[in-house]
């Protein structure tokens, strides 16, 4: 069936009253009852530890060494038995140590940015790079998107996966795609206007920064453009920042779930629902742990996510451990899909900072300040070493105009403020500086919210 067909005649179903409507992109694949699901993981999951251990010397020495041969994975269950893959793992075996095809069948690499040490390389046969377009069909198709809209996609193209991803999931569908990239905003918001996008995609970060050089421009969201969804990801969306987006912007907010390792964006979808992020699980097979034990969690329980990649053929992972924390919903979700969710992403076990013995994640801190209206979503936190070896932090950020220009007073109130609730949120006294609007350096994708101080005071 041509992708118009698929949209033409109505292969999706109109909504009962009351319920909103949802496009699925592969409805034979997404909306498959759990049996079939669970068959068809089982049967893909042999198949890939079979694969990574006659292919992958990394996975047959590990796979050795722990006394575990292909065939005794049985059941879904004896996942558990395998190994861990660690970001450490692919760093001993960059670039190329990991890929289970010789490199005349990869078709393309990308890498992830690698900002400490070298970067993670992800290697793609065409059949990856068709699985993967496919993939990111579904995650465009979830949010409502048809052969009708204009895509401006503002996520990187380059070696980042995010870019080159909807690029061709949009192209998929049908949709016009835009490939616009990060950087130029003033232009970026002058393409919206002259072209009529419908749809945006980038970093929730960036699209903070587009909106603000939207107002800046004297573009009126309502009136002047005709943008009505915004397709974000590549780091955590709080609802707070989602809530900022869909008022300035005045559009529909969709979260999209990835990484280098696994594929890039497309792992994980959000429907018109938006209650978590369904995992394409008939590719990736997903388990919580227990970050500090390695032990397997029951559904529900928050923990580091764990995927397995059931498809791939060049760059097969066997629980590859994310760092992200999050828990598995496995309620039936009312869109239809019958792939399990993810909770909510609220950060990397790794990006926990401890300070004065207190567990702090950035995104407590950005929901503490977006929740107030005396700030923009505009701050930086620096972390430091204090003389008796204590880590410490700085929060950096930004208040609106409208109290930068009331004077001093109104911004040390606006301290004030945001120290009482930060106090309250997280058990501290924490310095802040906040400074005036349009200070602090904007990000073109993934915002750096942390400056470390510390490796250099050592
Ligand atoms: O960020 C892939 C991507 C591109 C995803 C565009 C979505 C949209 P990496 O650069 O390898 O790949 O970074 C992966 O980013 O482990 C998470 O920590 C974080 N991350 C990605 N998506 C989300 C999200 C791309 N929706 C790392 N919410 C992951 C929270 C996210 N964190």
């Amino acid at each position: 069936m041509s992708v118009l067909e698929k949209f033409a005649f109505g292969e999706q179903s109109k909504p009962a009253t009351g319920k909103k409507e949802c496009l699925i992109w592969d409805r034979e694949h997404e909306t498959m009852p759990r049996s079939a699901l669970e068959k068809l993981q089982l049967e893909r999951l042999q198949k890939v530890v079979e694969r990574c251990y006659n292919k992958v010397p990394f996975y047959h020495q590990q796979m050795d060494a722990l006394g575990i041969r292909p065939e005794d994975i049985k059941t879904l269950a004896d996942v558990s038995k395998l190994p861990f893959t660690t970001k450490h793992d692919l760093r001993d075996n960059y670039p190329f140590a990991m890929f289970a095809e010789p490199m005349r069948n990869v078709a393309r690499l990308h890498a992830s940015s690698g900002t400490t040490g070298k970067p993670v390389v992800g290697g793609y046969t065409k059949n990856d790079l068709n699985t993967w377009s496919e993939l990111m069909a579904r995650v465009i198709t979830a949010a409502g998107v048809t052969p009708d809209d204009i895509v401006c996609n503002s996520f990187g193209y380059g070696l980042f996966t995010g870019g080159m991803g909807f690029h061709y999931g949009a192209e998929r569908i049908g949709a016009t795609i835009v490939p616009v990239s990060g950087g130029q905003s003033k232009r970026q918001v002058m393409l919206w206007q002259d072209f009529g996008a419908t749809v945006l995609s980038s970093t929730p970060s960036y699209a903070c920064v587009l909106a603000e050089q939207a107002e800046e421009s004297g573009v009126n969201p309502v009136k002047d453009l005709k943008l009505r969804i915004a397709l974000v990801g590549a780091e955590p969306c709080t609802p707070q920042m989602r809530a900022e987006i869909e008022k300035k912007l005045n559009v529909e907010v969709f979260d999209t779930y990835g990484l280098t390792e696994l594929m890039g964006p497309g792992v994980g979808l959000e429907c018109p629902y938006h209650d978590g992020l369904h995992i394409c699980e008939d590719h990736f097979l997903m388990e919580t742990i227990d970050p500090e034990s390695g032990e397997v969690l029951p559904p529900g329980s928050e923990g580091e996510l764990v995927l397995t990649s059931l498809t791939k053929e060049a760059f097969p992972l066997l629980r590859f451990r994310t760092r992200d924390r999050t828990r598995i919903n496995q309620e039936p979700c009312t869109c239809g899909r019958t792939h399990a969710r993810l909770q909510k992403i609220d950060g990397r076990t790794d990006d926990m900072l401890i300070i004065k013995g207190v567990n702090v994640f950035p995104t407590q801190i950005e929901t503490v300040i977006l929740s107030l209206p005396q700030f923009e979503p505009q701050y930086v936190i620096v972390v430091d070493r204090s003389s008796n070896f204590l880590d410490d932090m700085e929060i950096l950020v930004e208040c609106t105009h409208d109290v930068h220009e009331a004077g001093e007073g109104a911004m040390e109130e606006a301290r004030k403020k945001l120290a009482h609730e930060l106090h309250q949120v997280l058990g501290l006294n924490t310095r802040i500086k906040v400074v005036a609007p349009k200070t602090l350096q904007r990000s073109e994708g993934k915002a750096k919210r942390v400056v470390d101080l510390r490796e250099m005071s050592k």
